[in-house]
């Protein structure tokens, strides 16, 4: 029985070693990324059993994935290699300040064979939650049905769902993601969204506003993530903020928003209340901006609970 589910297409991601425009870079560390992988990698470190539904190509880089995500204990019964589909590609610049910019070459992504008839109803029928973005869906149509089949099963199968919009505008258009996106509204118990993808789905940035919004659905938490301003969580009328912890040297910020959506299904699942999940998820995000990779610092629950609890860590 799995805890977490979700569905995604993973990359190799191509790290470079030096900051600076991409066309300047000559040598890269080859790891891994993916959004909703990152997320189940993240829960997966926490303890919570994980599974990943995904395609992957039939290739080298396909089957370094595949291990790599069955090493984090995620349950990957529900993946397969795709023959003539390559494996997703990301090429990653990363700039002095530890922000990012993506250079995808995922065209043809295995995902795209991946159906809604093609989804295992067991999958569903053993979990708890499921975890939706708006990657997969960004990546074609077929893509969009798969999720909506999700997404009904989630219902059938009394599953909370957890939505983090992810808006990736290089795979998509505005219109088209805010259409695809807000028709399942309806159906999202938790959402997990940053300021400017509120902005661009509720046409306001403004925290009073969007929660004005999210009360025609049914969402019970909204968790509003601010960057480096922290973060708010809205729930049962009540809205909680917190500040974002300091980060002594901010190297690498993809994948923050993952560690917090990781934080945040872990301490919901563990009926934690709002303030702390918020405070943990905030933590994490924060130990993930100070290691380089996609989901290298997303930590294991007993690094994180000592250091969030303020425990001293004995390191040698
Ligand atoms: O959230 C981080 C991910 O976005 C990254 O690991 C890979 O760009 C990526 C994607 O499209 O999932």
């Amino acid at each position: 029985m799995n805890d977490v589910i979700t569905i995604g297409d993973a990359m190799i991601t191509f790290d470079p070693s030096t900051t600076g425009p991409l066309r300047f870079a000559d040598s890269f560390k080859r790891k891994v990324g993916g959004a909703e992988l990152n997320v189940a990698i993240g829960c997966s470190r926490l303890g919570l059993n994980t599974g990943w539904i995904g395609r992957l190509g039939k290739d080298e880089f396909g089957r370094f994935i595949y291990n790599f995500a069955r090493g984090e204990g995620i349950d990957v019964s529900e993946v397969q290699l795709i023959e003539g589909y390559p494996t997703s590609l990301n090429f990653k610049e990363i700039r002095a300040d530890g922000s990012g910019k993506t250079n995808y070459y995922r065209d043809k992504s295995p995902t795209s064979t991946l159906t809604p008839e093609s989804l295992n109803e067991s999958f569903f029928q053993k979990a708890r939650l499921l975890h939706i973005t708006g990657v997969f869906p960004a990546i074609g149509e077929q893509n969009v049905r798969t999720i909506e089949k999700a997404v009904l099963l989630a219902r059938k199968y009394d599953l909370k769902i957890s939505m983090d919009p992810n808006i990736r505008l290089k795979l998509w258009n505005e219109q088209q993601a805010r259409s695809t996106l807000l028709q399942w509204m309806p159906y999202v118990d938790y959402l997990l969204i940053g300021q400017e993808e509120a902005a661009l789905l509720f046409g306001t940035s403004d925290t009073q506003e969007i929660v004005e919004h999210i009360k025609h659905y049914n969402v019970s938490h909204l968790f509003l993530k601010l960057g480096s301003e922290g973060s708010i969580v809205w729930t049962e009328n009540k809205q909680i903020e917190a500040t974002s912890e300091n980060v002594e040297k901010v190297v690498d910020t993809v994948g923050a928003g993952d560690g917090f959506d990781a934080g945040v299904i872990y301490g919901l699942l563990n009926q934690w209340d709002p303030e702390r999940i918020l405070k943990f998820a905030n933590f994490i995000g924060s130990m993930v901006v100070s290691v380089y990779g996609d989901n290298e610092g997303l930590p294991y629950l007993d690094d994180v609970l000592e250091k969030f609890e303020g425990k001293a860590t004995i390191e040698r």
